[in-house]
């Protein structure tokens, strides 16, 4: 068994993890440490958020912690929401309420907006203070005219990914880590994870 400190608040992306990891890895999130204090993303890119995450956390608690970084980037609007995808609609905003913003910036663009969209993730894996290993993933799609679906959170009701009809909230979890960004960069990190691999 393999013990992985997600350094996320965000039960939606522990759930996720546990899916993609599968039954030898012991999981647990930033819920079951509530005295942490609250780290400032402000980094640029998802990477050097994730980055952030990983590196407070780890200098904090010890093992191996995975920090993950993602958003929404959407082609018409500038690649807006980013790094703000969390916070679109103001600090603490609902998933509901940074949707409702999203399709409210599109209509402003008008009908023949592009809708081209893509979700990014950032993975980094940290120990001690220490960044161990980097991952990037990536998925594109559309943003479709009105939520579908009840499945996965954020903005998974809008986004159809490329190849699909469904959007990602209408996908099953397993259809949706097989081709999710998330799913892409965590497949390029778990080859490091098994701790024999790590070096100290
Ligand atoms: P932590 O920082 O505690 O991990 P967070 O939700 O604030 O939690 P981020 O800063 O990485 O995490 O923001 C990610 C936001 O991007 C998330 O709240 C969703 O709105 C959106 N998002 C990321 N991955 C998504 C996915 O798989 N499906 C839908 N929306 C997603």
């Amino acid at each position: 068994m393999i013990s992985l400190l997600i350094a996320t608040r965000n039960a939606h992306k522990t759930r996720e993890f546990a899916g993609l990891l599968g039954p030898e890895f012991v999981l647990e999130d930033l819920r079951s440490h509530p005295h942490l204090a609250e780290v400032v993303e402000d980094g640029a890119t998802f990477a050097a958020n994730a980055r952030i995450k990983a590196l407070a956390v780890s200098r904090q608690l010890p093992g191996l912690v995975l920090a993950d970084d993602s958003g929404l980037e959407v082609d018409s609007l500038g690649g807006a929401p980013g790094v703000f995808s969390a916070r679109y609609a103001g600090l603490g905003a609902t998933d509901e309420a940074n949707r409702r913003k999203l399709l409210a910036e599109l209509a402003k663009r008008g009908p023949d907006a592009a809708r081209t969209a893509r979700f990014r993730c950032a993975l980094v894996l940290a120990r001690d203070g220490h960044v161990l290993a980097i991952c990037e993933g990536s998925v594109a799609g559309e943003i479709v005219r009105q939520a579908r679906g009840s499945a996965g959170f954020g903005y998974d009701p809008l986004f159809q990914p490329n190849g699909l009809s469904e959007t990602f909230a209408e996908l099953s979890p397993v259809v949706k880590n097989a081709i999710s960004h998330r799913g892409c960069a965590l497949t390029k990190l778990k080859p490091l994870l098994p701790a024999g691999d790590i070096p100290k």
